[in-house]
């Protein structure tokens, strides 16, 4: 398994941040914003400031009415139309990856949602729509794009909003390392529970742990909010209540840069839109890892 180059790390404790409240809720809009600002920094590593900022970054995000998934029975959306449209399964966590990006990016009004039932898939959805017959799939300027991890940079690069990709040239890099990471991540986790050895799903946690000290100045993957939090948001949500519940293994202990993440990651309305609810992902996982 890929291990993180921890040779310029740096070790700043994290501050202590309160549970999430309606107040302390943020847009990932803002939250770029923050990061930004050098003259912020020091405040992303000051207790009670850090909190305190948050909240004074709350504001108004679109909270949207989510459409009805389609299925066999369901007439095709006009395809090619010039409408930016993104093709998800509600409970599928690639796509979700492409459904955070695109609220991030204030892009509700921009890319519309099209979900689609999985377990009974309209045939036009492989025939005319994307032929991997996979979601997430992006129908943009004529064309159908696959592939999460493509389609997170994609839509942070072709479309306006807040880049959710840093520019400082180190960030850049480990940004590249951890989403390489990403597959090997998510099949250490999978692998150890087939083979019910959670030392091994440990040590992948222990990656992320690490991986999160490398930037200090806040408390995401480099530092401010990215394409890399993304990345492992959906993953992260599905593995800790069912490794909880199922192996009575919590990923946050002994974690604290994880568990502060979670919280963190937990507060930004444009994600919490797109989450499913605990006991759903265990059942999925259950069906899936336990059989
Ligand atoms: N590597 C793809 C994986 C996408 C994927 O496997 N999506 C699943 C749903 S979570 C899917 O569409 N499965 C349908 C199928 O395989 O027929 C990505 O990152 O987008």
């Amino acid at each position: 398994m890929a291990t993180f180059n921890l040779s310029h790390q740096r070790y700043i404790p994290i501050p202590h941040i309160t549970r999430s409240s309606n107040t302390e809720r943020h847009s990932c809009r803002n939250l770029g914003l923050f990061f930004k600002n050098p003259t912020n920094l020091h405040k992303s590593v000051g207790k009670s400031k850090f909190a305190v900022a948050l909240s004074a970054m709350a504001s108004g995000s679109v909270t949207e009415v989510l459409p009805p998934a389609l299925d066999s029975s369901s007439e095709p959306p006009a395809i090619f139309d010039g409408i930016p449209k993104l093709y998800i399964s509600y409970s599928c966590p690639y796509a979700q990856r492409a459904w955070i990006t695109r609220n991030c990016k204030g892009l509700q009004d921009k890319i519309k949602l099209v979900p689609i039932d999985l377990n009974n898939r309209p045939s036009w959805y492989k025939e005319k729509v994307y032929h991997e017959n996979k979601v997430p799939a992006l129908e943009h300027n004529n064309q159908v794009k696959g592939e999460s991890l493509d389609l997170i940079r994609y839509i942070d690069n072709n479309f306006e909003g807040p880049s959710l990709f840093p520019s400082d040239p180190a960030k850049r890099e480990f940004a590249e390392e951890l989403l390489s990471f990403t597959n090997s991540f998510h099949q250490a986790i999978t692998t150890s529970l087939k083979a019910d050895k959670m030392k091994e799903a440990g040590a992948a946690f222990g990656d992320i742990e690490t991986a999160l000290s490398k930037f200090p100045d806040g408390p995401f993957f480099l530092g401010q909010f990215s394409l890399v939090d993304i990345a492992y948001a959906p993953f992260i949500e599905r593995f800790q209540p069912f490794l909880l519940e199922v192996k009575n293994f919590d990923i946050t202990a002994s974690r604290p840069r994880l568990g502060v993440w979670i919280e963190e990651m937990n507060r930004i309305e444009a994600y919490r839109q797109t989450q499913r609810n605990a006991k759903e992902h265990v059942e999925n996982y259950k069906k899936r890892f336990l059989v």
